[in-house]
């Protein structure tokens, strides 16, 4: 793999999914590939999951690691040609020559702006690190997309399953803040790709990006979708086509131990409790999501060993 910006850059995602589970059995096996090397991580927004699972598959292999929470270094400018006499102090252009020397993998975490449609479609920032870095680029969270997690709920998935096709539903939850639809859109994705049934539900006019919703199915009718669900992953995104706004708060959407019936409870945290999900299906046994932010540690292992690999 030269980079892990989309799920699309596995070549051969079952293969990957069985070597990630491998690394989870033995995650210390491949200490001397990641020797001398260096990851840098740069945040643009908060993590807590990806930021401490992602250092810790990279000290796994062996990698030095250093993290830049960019809102501390220079505010970056990405515009090609722009007088830069207002608040940009440095260009992406040098900015991501000059990581390139210190990192042999750099990954970056830049979220939405929720406001710009086409600038965030457009994957500005991920894809001007790509252009200007001489070194592979790992996606810790897009605009558009989060490999990341889709590659640990895979493995969530594939570890629990007692079907060799489960019933996998996507549904939408409430929340108070205006969220990104990249978890969503890169789950769907991932689901697509696996040996799954995958229904997705939402309030009308939630429509995620057509293009990757493709031909899956789409219902909504919540509790008709949820029939027979082996694998209930929620999550909360924004209005693609209004982008960015909410449209609904309709508390009917919050998931409850009712609704979820006997499937186990998917979210890729963090999680509002009592506003996405109430208490009770948080804390019973049916809530994977501890189990999937563990798998986090193998998905971004397995990442890091295919690029070191092809270094
Ligand atoms: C992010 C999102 O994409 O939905 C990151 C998830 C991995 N989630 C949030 O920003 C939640 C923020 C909140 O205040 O609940």
């Amino acid at each position: 793999m030269k980079n892990y910006t989309t799920i699309k850059d596995i070549s051969n995602l079952s293969e990957t999914i069985k070597e990630a589970i491998l690394l989870k059995m033995n995650p210390f096996e491949f200490q001397d590939l990641g020797k001398n090397k260096t990851l840098v991580m740069l945040f643009f927004n908060s993590s807590l999951r990806t930021r401490l699972s992602t250092e810790k598959a990279a000290k796994n292999l062996g990698m030095d690691v250093m993290i830049l929470n960019i809102n501390d270094a220079w505010n970056l400018e990405f515009e090609d040609g722009t007088v830069m006499n207002v608040n940009t102090s440095e260009h992406i252009k040098e900015a991501a020559q000059v990581i390139s020397q210190y990192a042999d993998i750099i990954a970056v975490r830049a979220f939405p702006t929720l406001e710009d449609k086409a600038k965030d479609e457009s994957e500005y920032v991920l894809n001007n690190f790509q252009k200007y870095a001489s070194v592979p680029i790992i996606n810790m969270e897009s605009a558009t997309a989060h490999p990341l997690q889709a590659m640990a709920d895979a493995i969530t998935i594939s570890e629990l399953t007692e079907k060799k096709t489960p019933k996998v539903v996507l549904s939408w939850a409430p929340h108070p803040k205006a969220l990104p639809q990249a978890v969503a859109n890169s789950f769907v994705e991932m689901m697509q790709d696996l040996d799954v049934d995958l229904t997705i539900t939402h309030p009308k006019g939630y429509e995620l990006n057509p293009e990757i919703t493709r031909n899956s199915t789409i219902n909504y009718d919540q509790e008709d979708a949820l029939k027979d669900a082996d694998f209930v992953y929620v999550k909360n995104w924004s209005n693609y086509n209004d982008y960015g706004k909410i449209l609904s708060q309709d508390e009917n959407w919050m998931m409850t131990k009712a609704k979820l019936g006997k499937a186990k409870f998917m979210h890729c945290l963090p999680v509002r409790r009592n506003v996405v999900v109430e208490d009770a299906v948080l804390d019973s046994g049916q809530s994977v999501v501890i189990e999937q932010a563990n798998n986090r540690t193998f998905a971004a292992q397995v990442v890091l060993k295919q690029l070191l690999e092809n270094i």
